[in-house]
This record gives C-alpha cells, sequence and structure tokens, in this order.
C-alpha cells in the first residue's frame, strides 16, 4: 500500500514529504493508521546527526496513536479497530529483560530497532524500490505503520489521539521516572533541569505524589509561568544565579531529595548530582546527550551517598502501564491538554522542530 509520510532524506535537512510505499504486516505483525504524534526532542536529536544510532533515510516519530487496520499471521492480542500507542520500549514479557522484573528494558527487538530495520532485518518502508528505515520501531511521521504484536499498547478507545499520543514517550517518560523510577514519596524535595515536554511532565507528577519544595531550573524565563501551574514552587534560572548547585542546596537545606535532568546536557546533569542531598539524594538522567558526550563527577560525591542513575521511558513496561496512564488522563489526574501547545498538519511538520528550537512550543502534535 502507499502512505503519507515525513521522511528524514540526511542529517540536518528538514523533513521531505513524500507517498511512499508499506509492505503489508509479516508474522507477529501489525498494520496501524497513525491519528496523531507528537514531535519529541529526541526527533530533532536524531535528525540533528548527534545520534549515533542515527540512519537515514529514515521516518523520525516515536510518540503516536492510532487505530489497528490489518494484523498478521500470529497475532493474538490484537485486532482490527483496536485503539493502540506504538511502543518504541516494547514489552515481550518472555526475554531475561522482561522476566527479571528489574527494567523496563525488552530487549527482544532492540538490535535490528537499532538498525532501523523490523525484526526480521528488512524494512516494509520503501521509495522507488530503494528501503526506507526504521526509526525506534515506531516511525509515527508515517500516516500507516507496521509494528510488532509485542510494540504496542491497547488503550481505551474513548481516549482521544491527539493528547493521548504524548503518552507514548514524554507524560510516560516524565511522569514514570517520578512513579517508576525514582519512587518519589510524599515530603521529598524535588528538582528538574529543563521545564520542557518532559520536565512539565516530572513536575506534574512530583506534585501528584505529594512532593514538598518543587524546583524548576530552565535557561528560558518564559517557562516560569507553565511550570508553577504544573507545581512549580521556586524558579531557579541559571543565568540569574552565581552558581545553581548552591542556590538549590540552599533552597532545600543540604539539598534535594530528587532530581532529574530532562535537557541532555553533561553539565546539567552534573549539576543535577551534586545539588542532591549528601547521604540519600538521587539523581535521575533522563535527557540524552550526543555522540561522544560523557558524564563527570567527582567519586567523593557518590561516596558521600548520592545515586545517580538513568531513565528510559519512565521506567514503564508500556504494554502493561500505557493503559493505566491513559486511565489517569482519563481520570483527570494528569493534565495533558495544556502542555500541547500546538497542532500542525503533516505537510507543516517542520514547523513543529522550528518552534522547539526557539522554546515556544511544549508540544507539537501532527495531526493526520
Ligand atoms: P524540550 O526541548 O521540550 O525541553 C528542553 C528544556 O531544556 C527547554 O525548556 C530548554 O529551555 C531547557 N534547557 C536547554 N538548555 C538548558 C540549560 N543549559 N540549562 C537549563 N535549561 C536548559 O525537550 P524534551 O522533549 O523535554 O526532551 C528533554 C530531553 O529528554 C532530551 O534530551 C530528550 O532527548 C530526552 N528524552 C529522554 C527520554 C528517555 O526515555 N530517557 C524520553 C524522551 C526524551
Ligand atoms: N540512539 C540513541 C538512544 C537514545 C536514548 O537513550 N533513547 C531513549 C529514549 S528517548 C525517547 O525520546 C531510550 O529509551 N533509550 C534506551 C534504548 O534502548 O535506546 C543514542 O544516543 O544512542
Ligand atoms: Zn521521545
Amino acid at each position: 500500500m502507499k502512505t503519507k509520510a515525513a521522511i528524514a532524506l540526511r542529517a540536518g535537512a528538514p523533513l521531505a514529504i513524500a507517498t511512499v510505499d508499506l509492505d503489508g504486516p509479516k508474522a507477529g505483525e501489525v498494520l496501524v493508521e497513525i491519528k496523531a504524534t507528537g514531535i519529541c526532542h529526541t526527533d530533532y536529536y536524531t535528525l540533528s546527526g548527534a545520534d549515533p544510532e542515527g540512519i537515514f533515510p529514515a521516518i523520525l516519530g516515536h510518540e503516536g496513536a492510532g487505530v489497528v487496520v490489518d494484523v498478521g499471521p500470529g497475532v493474538t492480542t490484537l485486532r482490527k479497530d483496536d485503539h493502540v500507542i506504538p511502543l518504541y520500549t516494547p514489552e515481550c514479557r518472555q526475554c531475561k529483560f522482561c522476566l527479571s522484573q528489574k527494567t523496563n528494558l525488552c530487549q527482544a527487538i532492540r538490535s535490528t530497532q537499532g538498525r532501523g530495520l523490523m525484526p526480521d532485518s528488512t524494512t516494509r518502508f520503501s521509495l522507488d524500490g530503494e528501503p526506507i528505515y526504521h526509526y525506534m520501531g515506531t516511525s509515527t511521521f508515517s500516516n500507516y505503520i507496521v509494528v510488532p504484536e509485542i510494540a504496542l499498547a491497547k488503550v481505551r478507545s474513548d481516549a482521544p489521539f491527539d493528547k493521548i499520543c504524548y503518552i507514548g514517550c514524554g507524560v510516560t517518560t516524565g511522569v514514570g521516572a517520578v512513579i517508576f523510577t525514582a519512587k518519589v514519596q510524599a515530603g521529598a524535595n524535588v528538582v528538574v533541569f529543563g521545564l520542557g515536554g518532559i520536565g512539565l511532565n516530572v513536575m506534574q507528577a512530583a506534585k501528584m505524589v505529594g512532593a514538598d519544595k518543587i524546583i524548576g531550573v530552565d535557561i528560558n524565563p518564559a517557562r516560569e509561568d507553565m511550570a508553577r501551574k504544573f507545581g512549580m514552587t521556586h524558579f531557579v534560572n541559571p543565568k540569574k544565579v552565581d552558581n545553581v548547585v548552591d542556590a538549590i542546596v540552599q533552597l532545600t537545606d543540604g539539598g534535594a531529595d530528587y532530581s532529574f535532568e530532562c535537557i541532555g546536557n553533561v553539565q546539567t546533569m552534573r549539576q543535577a548530582l551534586e545539588c542532591c542531598h549528601k547521604g540519600w539524594g538521587q539523581s535521575i538522567v533522563i535527557g540524552v546527550a550526543e555522540a561522544g558526550k560523557e558524564i563527570a563527577t567527582r567519586p567523593f560525591q557518590l561516596v558521600t551517598g548520592r545515586v545517580w542513575k538513568g531513565s528510559a521511558f519512565g521506567g514503564a513496561r508500556g504494554r502493561t502501564d500505557v493503559p493505566k496512564i491513559v486511565d489517569w488522563y482519563m481520570e483527570n489526574k494528569i493534565n495533558i491538554d495544556d502542555l500541547i501547545t500546538h497542532h500542525l498538519p503533516l505537510e507543516r511538520i517542520n514547523e513543529g522542530f522550528d518552534l522547539m528550537k526557539s522554546g515556544e512550543s511544549i508540544r507539537s502534535v501532527v495531526l493526520f
């Protein structure tokens, strides 16, 4: 079949809108019509050329929602018309990682996914007979996609696609990092570095679990009003203080119980660790730093009890947890609507990247 898609032809180039060929689902695969997709900073990171796994030409996008159109042989858990959210972190429930119950990082298809391929090492997309690569196993910048069954969360059918697509990455990443990875307790002091599409979700989850002080750090002063709406009690603009770490240590009587880095900058990752409380403070790295970057701190920071850890997709097990997060949204426990600042048709997807880079948008959602 044919599908309309935005193609990343090469690093740094604007996406090109084209009609591409899409082969149908093979065994264990599902054809999905994508109704809406968010644009995440990670799409921009890969498009920029900084991602060591970046491969071109590819169809980017990993924050979508849509409807099952057809299923391949052997698919048992999904059928036509089911509403689904594609998962860049699948959940096979059979691999060593899934069975460990210690991580959400299912590895069943990770190696082919990282090479832009389906599990059988081929692509379903092509243009003029040449392969177009998949991205993060999802490629939601295409109106139709083929994904393995294990990479789809089935969600309730009354939830609006143009909002729940954001649960495909940003919402789950931010909310999950607080609830599943850090397990923040009521009364904790929390610091969020980067008040964008991820950081504001960290913030609303910190408020939801009853955090005490919620300190936001961002160089964009325009983020302050929105962040206060999402639970921020104190704002630190790094351009307005001599030393960000000292400012946070003073505000928190010795340091944060938890900090979350939602920028992807190795300097702010260090600050996020070092502003944590001696003896117990935990810093969670969410931001993705470009190829070649490394984090550093004095080992003394760890010897004296601070903990550095990371979180991918908020530690969420997609098929199990994503339907629950959709329920939380439908029950008004989390606010997604106010974070989606722009809606665009696919033809204007490049404007979504411009809005992100200029700091004007929190999340742009593309509607098919
Ligand atoms: P975004 O562009 O919406 O937000 C980034 C924010 O950081 C902006 O508000 C910006 O003003 C602020 N910022 C930039 N440089 C700063 C600095 N030096 N000091 C303070 N603030 C600064 O991006 P996003 O979509 O929220 O993504 C944030 C990061 O999280 C990216 O690196 C993205 O790739 C990553 N990410 C990781 C996961 C995961 O599973 N680990 C999932 C999604 C996104
Ligand atoms: N190819 C990238 C990987 C970047 C990365 O860490 N991705 C996150 C999701 S970001 C979503 O917006 C992730 O889930 N990582 C775990 C994994 O297995 O990729 C790079 O930098 O190499
Ligand atoms: Zn993302």
